[in-house]
């Protein structure tokens, strides 16, 4: 059945309704030579055109706005020094994975020999496909020897089916004065300096090593422990500029299990930015210590075990052990600032600058990730005097064995014969039965004396 359709023309009331009646008679006559073309017979013809014709044009755009831009210059007979990079196809998407995106992951090392089996062993159960993962390390003022170290991991990894895509080692000593065992570098005294130190190692690194076919850039800590191998998917599906995983650290069963370790991860607070107005210009305020007390609630004490791991926090300080970042984020000109941003260094300042500059900034409350637990000084020394009590417990121990054997041995029990013996004697102290003594208690009382004095006989 085909439906039919009446056009009626324009009507206008104005001084133009000549003209307009002509107009609309010519638009008439035009709609009808179109409507009697063979192919548009019903209104039905009609509609399914429209839609084809907007399905087409839907395509073009979202080829052009979303997939990138199309165009790409003819460099046949040039160069082969000349490459053309179209950066609309880097923005990081949602599901990189699927289109090839590749990842800058930056890795910055001291002292971290000890370290690297464990990164290592992490690396190779990566799930994200290997060949789309650029590494970059920088090692800096180590004693031990992380280079070498590193060196062999990679030559291994390389040479395996599990292999990366290209592989980055920088060096360069920044003079780092503080140490790297746990009370040095957590010491309050410590924390400006040494995060303004590591926000120029970071800087040094990712201006070096970011590519123009880096979608994102993955930043990670070499001393973590236990990771989900489906971490750059897991932070990458929610599409934020920034975003970070909530970090505990295990403990020792007598320091209560586990606990927050990055407290770098916070939303701002009134009275965050009261204390920074108080505060100089160069100061750097650091989350975790009496000195400075920000009222911010903490990422990490937000989670709850049984949390929904896909639950958002935005956020505006992040920590540094584990952040996916787009690439664009830091090609727009953000970076991690070495000097006092807002009161603050480093990853906290990044967090900061980044959502300044309109970035979504981003954390996980239930989504955890495992620092290593490393001793304090403090922690140091109460473990040895436990070692030390265990050994005096267990020598305490032994003694009492060596002396009940000795007292089973030298002594004989002679509780039984006592309890005879006893018997005996009492039985020979008792002389009631034996003897019957008359006692002649009277006058022994002035009771009756009183009675008399009281009735008066005297
Ligand atoms: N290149 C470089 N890496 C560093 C420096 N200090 C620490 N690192 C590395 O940066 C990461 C984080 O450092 P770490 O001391 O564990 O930080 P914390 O856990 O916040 O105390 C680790 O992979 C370290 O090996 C430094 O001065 N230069
Ligand atoms: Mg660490």
């Amino acid at each position: 059945m085909s439906l039919s359709m009446g056009v009626k023309p324009y009507e206008y009331d104005d001084g133009f309704e000549d003209r307009s009646k002509m107009k609309s008679s010519d638009f008439n006559r035009s709609l009808q030579s179109i409507l009697n073309y063979p192919y548009f017979k019903s209104l039905r013809d009609i509609i399914i055109s429209l839609l084809i014709f907007i399905l087409i044009l839907v395509t073009i755009l979202l080829r052009l706005f979303i997939f990138g831009s199309s165009y790409s210059p003819n460099l046949k007979g040039i160069d082969d020094t000349v490459q053309f990079f179209d950066l609309a196809n880097y923005n990081g998407k949602p599901n990189g994975w699927q289109y090839e995106e590749r990842v800058l992951f930056c890795v910055p090392l001291r002292d971290a020999a000890a370290h690297l089996p464990m990164f290592f062993d992490h690396m190779k159960k990566l799930t994200y496909p290997h060949h789309l993962i650029d590494l970059a390390f920088l090692v800096s003022d180590s004693k031990d020897d992380t280079m070498g170290a590193l060196l062999r991991h990679l030559n291994q990894v390389q040479e395996s089916p599990l292999q990366f895509g290209q592989i980055e080692i920088f060096e360069k000593d920044f003079g780092q004065a503080i140490g790297q065992g746990f009370s040095d570098r957590h010491g309050f005294a410590a924390q400006g300096p040494r995060r303004k130190l590591m926000a120029r190692a970071r800087n040094w690194l990712w201006s070096v090593a970011l590519k123009p076919h880096h979608s994102y850039v993955y930043w990670r800590d070499a001393d973590v422990e236990t990771i989900p191998p489906t971490i750059l998917e897991d932070l990458m599906h929610h599409d934020k500029d920034i975003i970070v995983p909530n970090v505990w650290r295990p403990l020792p069963d007598w320091l209560g299990n586990q606990q927050p370790y990055d407290l770098n991860s916070w939303q701002e607070s009134d009275g965050g930015l009261q204390l920074a107005d108080t505060l100089d210009e160069d100061a750097c305020i650091v989350e975790g210590y009496v000195e400075y007390q920000t009222w911010r609630p903490h990422l990490a004490y937000l989670r709850d075990p049984y949390g929904d791991p896909e639950v958002e926090m935005e956020l505006d300080g992040i920590g540094g052990v584990s952040i996916l970042s787009k690439a664009k984020v830091f090609r727009s000109g953000s970076n991690f600032p070495a000097f006092s941003f807002e009161k603050h260094a480093e990853t906290e300042a990044f967090g900061k600058l980044s959502k300044r500059m309109g970035f979504s900034v981003v954390g996980l409350p239930h989504y955890v990730i495992w620092h290593i637990y490393e001793p304090s000084q403090d922690d140091l020394k109460h473990m040895e005097w436990m070692a030390l009590e265990e050994i005096r417990q267990q020598e305490e121990i032994k003694i009492k064995n060596k002396y009940d054997k000795v007292w089973d041995k030298a002594y004989v029990d002679v509780q039984g014969d006592w309890q005879k013996e006893k018997a005996k004697v009492l039985k020979n102290t008792d002389m009631s039965k034996v003897r019957k003594i008359q006692v002649d208690w009277s006058g022994s009382d002035d009771w009756h004396l009183d009675k008399n004095v009281k009735a008066g006989k005297n």
